[in-house]
């Protein structure tokens, strides 16, 4: 095999590996430019965070990104039964930083501010998330198919590779 070949050969199995490495999920910054607050019920309507979670599209292992002042919010994640009676007294995870970047687990999740006048007014909301693409949490799905594919593609090239030098 010509030297020039096995170069073009170790050059595809490394861009494999390294495009493998790179799949990682979308950010999404919980309510936007209004950031995580307590809803006033006027300027911000109670099912303002609700709203914004129906218009985005989530998939396993992307990001929950909520910004907020950590002196006067929390983000919680709850059950089902917590977050329809707005308990913040036995969440799954507990959120302080004020700038927490969350992986959003496959199928249903529940969020909610940890002050227990806040979730009331409207600081929740609950998402479905599309089983996908790899993520630090998430599990093994199609997507993280798709990424275990693209390795094991990269490590058969590679093999070739080595085996013909
Ligand atoms: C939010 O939770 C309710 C009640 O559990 C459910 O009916 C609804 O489909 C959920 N919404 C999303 C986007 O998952
Ligand atoms: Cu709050």
């Amino acid at each position: 095999m010509a030297q020039g070949r096995c170069s073009a050969v170790l050059v595809v199995s490394l861009l494999l590996v390294s495009s493998a490495a790179v799949v990682h999920g979308v950010d999404h910054n919980v309510g936007g430019t209004t950031k995580w607050i307590k809803p006033d019920g006027s300027t911000v309507p109670e099912n303002f965070y609700q709203k914004w979670a129906s218009e985005e599209k989530f998939t396993a292992g992307d990001n929950l990104v909520f910004v907020y002042n950590p002196a006067g919010h929390s983000v919680l994640e709850v059950s089902a039964t917590d977050y329809a009676a707005c308990s913040t007294t036995t969440p799954i995870k507990r959120y302080a930083t004020g700038n927490d970047i969350i992986s959003v687990p496959a199928g249903p999740s529940y969020w909610i501010c940890g002050i227990p006048s806040h979730c009331p007014a409207g600081q929740k909301f609950n998402i479905t998330a599309a089983a996908g693409s790899s993520g630090p949490s998430s599990s093994v799905g199609t997507g993280n198919a798709v990424s275990i594919l693209h390795v094991v593609a990269a490590l058969a090239v590679a093999l070739i590779a080595s085996m013909s030098m």
